[in-house]
């Protein structure tokens, strides 16, 4: 089935540093979509075909889906969650509610729920972390599976430091991702990651059973946490009191590669900032968890600088939206404490492409490329009076997408294309 979405198309492909530069943009465009990819994308006048159904977006803007690269699934009824800050906050609010996705039916009622708030605020990949019961991964899966959707997902591996009801063994850890993998992975268009919740909640003799899966599936990516608190750091180190820092752990048990995706990376040590250029492995930069969960300030100029690949992520439940807008504007407002200045250029292209490139994924998604999948975000600069209000005083393209960096969320969402359809209404 071929079909036109009309709109004013958006799209990068450079990287982040020569961003400003590195865009193409139609002010009356369009892109065909041919059997959920992009077949064409360019100027109406040139692409207009008579026969061809149209839908029109005008005057919003048509961009890639939205990337959410570090979301957890199972915390979608422990978002603002008041007063405490993170090793608090899991034993608190966090592991009890992901004990709950043992129950029959909870797992895949919250899937659809969790699917339904993504595509709302324009996000069509999302790498999320579920519970430790793989009955979670299995029930978002096959939600995300039914919506065509280029999910990336996998269970927790945790087998201390937290309840028993939220805790696996080595073994059990193994078994559950491997039968998962076995059963998911490249299914469609999901994906498995393997995944360590982070250092605290896995024995060295888990940490080695996730190194072994790393070395069986490469393909696969990898998630955890790294150095998102201070307390947590001492406590991980107290744990494994050989490792020369954090990231040392993951590096003994050969987690290291640019598969890696290392939630928040905040507190580093130059060794460990190194390491992680020399390997490829990401950073995952969480702006609205970091502030709301008082973690501290990502240090995005000097990541890149030092050679280190940054995700940018919600981080819900930790995150306080869903929103990629949101996730920016705090971002935004993390950098500037930083003394650095997130350019809504870079901003839009880190949400699409630099997440895809992020993920090793940019030949796929993240981009309005012909070939690439159809995954759409169409965005309204005016969906509230006050934006309305701004726009009437913006003069460029910068300026109407840093209004929308700011003020924008799912209000500004007028639609999200999953490889072709439309998602929302
Ligand atoms: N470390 C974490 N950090 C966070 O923000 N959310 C979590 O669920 C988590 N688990 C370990």
């Amino acid at each position: 089935m071929r079909k036109l979405i009309r709109g004013r198309t958006l799209s990068f492909h450079a990287d982040p540093v020569e961003v400003e530069n590195a865009f193409t943009y139609h002010e009356d465009g369009a892109v065909i979509v041919e059997d959920g990819k992009i077949a064409a994308v360019g100027d109406y006048a040139d692409l207009r075909q008579p026969d061809l159904p149209e839908t029109d977006h005008r005057p919003h803007l048509i961009l890639p889906g939205f990337i959410d690269t570090h979301i957890h699934f199972p915390q979608v009824q422990v978002i603002a969650s008041w007063g405490a800050q993170l090793l608090d906050w899991l034993n608190t609010y966090t592991f009890p509610e992901e004990s709950r996705f043992a129950q029959q039916g909870h797992a895949p009622a919250m899937a659809e729920r969790f699917l339904d708030l993504l595509l709302a605020h324009g996000t069509t990949t999302a790498v999320a972390f579920c519970s430790v019961h793989p009955q979670s991964a299995e029930a978002l899966f096959s939600a995300a599976e039914a919506r065509n959707m280029a999910m990336i997902a996998g269970k927790v591996m945790m087998d201390r430091n937290a309840p028993e009801a939220v805790l696996d063994t080595p073994q059990q850890g193994y078994d559950d991702s491997k039968a998962l993998i076995a059963k998911w992975h490249g299914r469609g268009r999901l994906r498995y990651a393997i995944t360590p919740r982070f250092a605290i909640t896995s024995t060295p003799e888990q940490m080695q059973m996730a190194g072994q899966l790393v070395r069986e599936h490469p393909d696969c990516h990898v998630q955890t946490h790294l150095s998102e608190n201070r307390d947590e750091i001492a406590f991980t180190l107290s744990l494994y009191p050989q490792a020369r820092d954090y990231l040392d752990i993951y590096e003994t048990y050969g987690l290291l590669s640019d598969k890696l995706l290392l939630g928040h990376s905040i507190h580093l040590e130059p060794r460990e900032i190194a390491r992680m250029a020399e390997t490829g492995s990401r950073a995952v930069f969480c702006p609205t968890s970091n502030l709301f969960l008082g973690s501290g300030l990502f240090d995005e100029a000097g990541l890149r600088a030092a050679g280190v690949v940054s995700g940018i992520a919600t981080d819900v439940g930790g995150g306080t939206s869903y929103s990629m807008l949101q996730t920016l504007n705090e971002g935004y407002k993390i950098l500037q404490l930083r003394g650095q200045k997130l350019h809504p250029f870079a901003a839009f292209h880190w949400v699409t492409r630099g997440n895809a490139l992020a993920l090793g994924m940019a030949d796929r998604i993240g981009t309005l490329d012909t070939g690439s999948d159809a995954d759409l975000v169409v965005l309204d600069s005016r969906a509230t009076p006050a934006m309305a209000l701004r726009m009437d005083r913006a003069g460029t393209l910068a300026e109407e997408l840093f209004i929308l960096q700011i003020l924008g969320d799912d209000r500004s969402i007028a639609q999200t294309y999953v490889a072709g359809e439309p998602m929302l209404g």
